[in-house]
């Protein structure tokens, strides 16, 4: 038997013994082990490209390939998630007869995202609490971010007099009602949000609320009150 440290499981063996050992050209087998640190629970993928002729590969003792029989091909096997810190990967091989050959690559997956449990959080930079602002067309505008992605921003203006909300229509009327504001950067973690409106002359109010794909609503939305003049 010979024991030594080896930096890749990648070997074409052909028709030959392993170099620098003591075992024959047929009927050897190797055992790889080694320590598998991940930084974040992922799962291990082990590759085995091209294998000739038997293989078995462990983590942490549960076998995710089992293919110890005589013959060539690839093999792949996956854990479930593993927690981060140090695993053990152990690899069996065995060669039979004719061909031998090991390729072995062990690669991390990233477990899936959990459900979106994080709201977005929305910002008014105009107009400003108290600003009067021309008849005509408003511009407002701001700013939203979320853990995932921002999808949509909700206006609602309110005519703080009458207490009407501005319909989809243009008219007014006592349903809160809103209007999807254009984002610059749709569905990404930060992004501005723009909307413009045609108001007369009065006392106002916006109402803003971002949502994110999981519909998760900003708890905090801005509501900031203008004048119109
Ligand atoms: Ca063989
Ligand atoms: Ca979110």
């Amino acid at each position: 038997m010979t024991t030594r440290c080896e930096t890749a499981i990648a070997y074409n063996y052909g028709s030959s013994a392993p170099s620098g050992t003591a075992v024959g050209s047929n009927y050897f087998s190797v055992r790889w082990t080694r320590q598998y640190t991940l930084a974040n629970p992922a799962a291990l993928l082990a590759t085995a490209t091209s294998i000739d002729d038997g293989i078995r590969v462990s983590v942490d003792g549960v076998r995710i390939i089992d293919a110890w029989r005589t013959s060539a091909g690839s093999r792949s096997g996956q854990t479930t998630t593993l927690g981060a810190g140090v695993h053990t990967v152990v690899v069996d091989y065995f060669e039979g007869t004719g061909n031998a050959r090991a390729d072995v690559v062990l690669s991390e997956v990233a477990p899936p995202p959990g459900p979106d449990v994080t709201a977005p959080d929305a910002t008014v930079v105009a107009p400003t609490p108290g600003a009067v602002v021309p008849a005509g067309t408003v511009t407002f505008d701001g700013a939203a971010t979320d853990d995932r992605g921002v999808t949509e921003v909700r206006v609602a203006v309110r005519d703080t007099v009458a207490k009407l909300w501005l319909q989809a229509n243009g008219t007014w009327g006592s349903a809160y009602a809103t209007r999807n504001a254009t984002l610059a950067a749709p569905g990404t973690p930060s992004t501005g949000w723009t909307l413009a409106v045609t108001l007369p002359a009065g006392s106002y109010a916006v109402d803003v609320r971002a949502r994110d794909a999981a519909a998760n609503i900003d708890p905090t939305p801005p509501y900031i009150s203008f004048g119109v003049a």
